[in-house]
């Protein structure tokens, strides 16, 4: 049994879809973001960046005690390993897959989250941070576009890890008020082919666990929310 410590965005769909396809059985523990569930010190001993998502597997393949992983293109890279699924046999398309994870990760993710951050959440609104983080985001899912141009999935034939960790992604395009069904038409269709997998819907069942006030274009956070996400109680969980 897994336990996946899980809030429902593109970070969270990754590992939820990865454990769906997977068919691991895992319990879901539902973390409220917005309200400060992941400053607890339990919770930092699982993940001592206090980010979801993180999971816990109680059956590690090199045996011992429950093993924790965070940082999910981790775990996304320890669940393929534990399964041998999901990751190309070949080296040369594993090696392919591994960058466009790691693409993701250091790229897509940190770039569509900043340029959510300062849509969505800044209390002031800087147009030079706004322009910078949407331009960034575009111009990845350019580099995305024009790889799925040339090959039916990220690490060429095979769906693997690679898809699942920039599928979710897509709310990057939807943040930068990019229409990905007529501007970028080949993101669209992998995109169409991978949301139609029983086990990437199956896996997005995991989003109703709390209430969905993630995708909105801009929020308005109280005080508290406020110190939870970006300030004093953020800062508070990792003070030395
Ligand atoms: N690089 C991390 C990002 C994790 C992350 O930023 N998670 C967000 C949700 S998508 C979170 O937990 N935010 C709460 C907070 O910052 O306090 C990963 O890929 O797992």
């Amino acid at each position: 049994m897994i336990d996946l410590h899980f809030t429902p965005t593109p970070n969270g769909q990754k590992i939820s879809i990865a454990l769906e396809e997977l068919e691991l059985p895992y319990r879901l523990i539902s973390y409220d973001i917005f309200e400060g569930d992941q400053h607890t010190a339990a919770f930092g001993r699982i993940n001592p960046n206090h980010k979801l998502p993180a999971i816990v597997d109680h059956d590690p393949p090199f045996g011992g005690e429950p093993h924790a992983v965070f940082e999910s293109g981790a775990i996304l890279q320890y669940l393929a390993e534990k399964t041998g699924k999901l990751l190309p046999k070949d080296p040369r398309a594993r090696s392919v897959a591994i960058q466009w994870l790691t693409w993701q990760v250091a790229g897509l993710g940190p770039m569509g989250g900043q340029a959510a951050h300062f849509i969505r959440y800044a209390p002031v609104k800087i147009d030079y941070a706004i322009e910078r983080y949407s331009k960034e985001s575009a111009r990845l899912l350019t580099v995305l576009e024009r790889r799925l141009g040339e090959a039916a999935y990220l690490a060429g034939d095979e769906y693997s890890i690679a898809d699942i960790a920039v599928w979710p992604g897509r709310v990057a395009a939807h943040t930068v008020n990019i229409d990905l069904q007529a501007q970028y038409p080949n993101i669209h269709r992998w995109f169409q082919v991978i949301a139609a997998r029983p086990a990437v819907i199956r896996g997005r069942e995991a989003d109703r666990a709390i209430p969905a006030k993630y995708m909105q274009r801009e929020a308005v956070l109280t005080p508290e929310q406020w110190s939870n996400m970006f300030g004093e109680r953020m800062l508070g969980a990792v003070r030395l």
